[in-house]
């Protein structure tokens, strides 16, 4: 494991921050969690408001820096701390830029276009806060799956990830969208089924999700990983 003691992530248990712990494992990277979890009153408090004061989850601090919002942390760790052997970015700027695309992509029409409607409006999920609506989450399910043509075709002809023989992170983002949809029984495309069996082998995929659990009742919510 590398030497960053300086790394802290906050937030556990949602989609979102099992990107930042997956990523981290990915670096091999060892870090101190705080597990804190979303609609718990732990992101309203002062001293979490005065390190995010968008009061969500997930937040990395890297010593004095703090940031927040899961895909530019993935890709905040991806660009710092890469190396020859764990590089989760392309390094050549046109595959930069087909990454950032990709990035992109997935956090606005798969995730928040998409899912987080779903999640927003869904009668199991946040309707009780947000309101129920379930023309909105069937349209967002139709969207989303009209959506993943472009992953069915990405990963076409056996490509084994998203930018072909690398693995990054926006396979880490792609991979908690499917995920996420397989969860709401929104449905995936072909090519994602031998695509999410390849990731799930990934140790840093177990060690991301092991690391992203909520801690029981009584556990500590300070946690070190690596
Ligand atoms: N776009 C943000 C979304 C983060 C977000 O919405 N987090 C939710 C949980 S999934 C949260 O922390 N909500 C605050 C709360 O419920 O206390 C990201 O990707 O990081």
């Amino acid at each position: 494991m590398a030497n960053t003691p300086d790394l802290v992530l906050w937030g556990v248990g949602t989609s979102r921050t099992v990107r930042a712990h997956w990523a981290l494992a990915e670096l091999g990277l060892a870090y101190e969690t705080r597990a804190i979890g979303p609609r718990t009153g732990e992101t309203k408090t002062a001293e979490y408001t005065r390190l995010n004061p968008r009061q969500k989850v997930p937040l990395l601090q890297d010593g004095d820096f703090c940031i927040g919002e899961s895909a530019a942390i993935v890709a905040y760790l991806s660009r710092t701390y890469s190396s020859p052997e764990r590089a989760l970015i392309p390094e050549e700027r046109q595959p930069y830029a087909k990454w950032l695309e990709w990035c992109f992509f997935i956090v606005t029409e798969l995730d928040s276009t998409s899912l987080y409607v779903m999640r927003r409006h869904g009668a199991n999920a946040l309707g009780h806060i947000y309101g129920v609506a379930p023309e909105v989450t069937a349209a967002a399910g139709d969207y989303f799956r009209e959506q993943l043509r472009h992953v069915e075709v990405a990963l076409a002809d056996g490509r084994t990830f998203l930018m072909g023989d690398q693995f990054t992170s926006a396979d880490i983002l792609l991979t908690t969208c499917l995920d996420w949809a397989i969860a709401y029984d929104v449905g995936i495309c072909d090519n994602a089924r031998p695509y999410l069996e390849r990731i799930r082998e990934r140790p840093g995929y177990r060690q991301g999700k092991i690391a992203n659990q909520p801690p029981a009742p009584g556990e500590p919510i300070i946690r070190r990983t690596g």
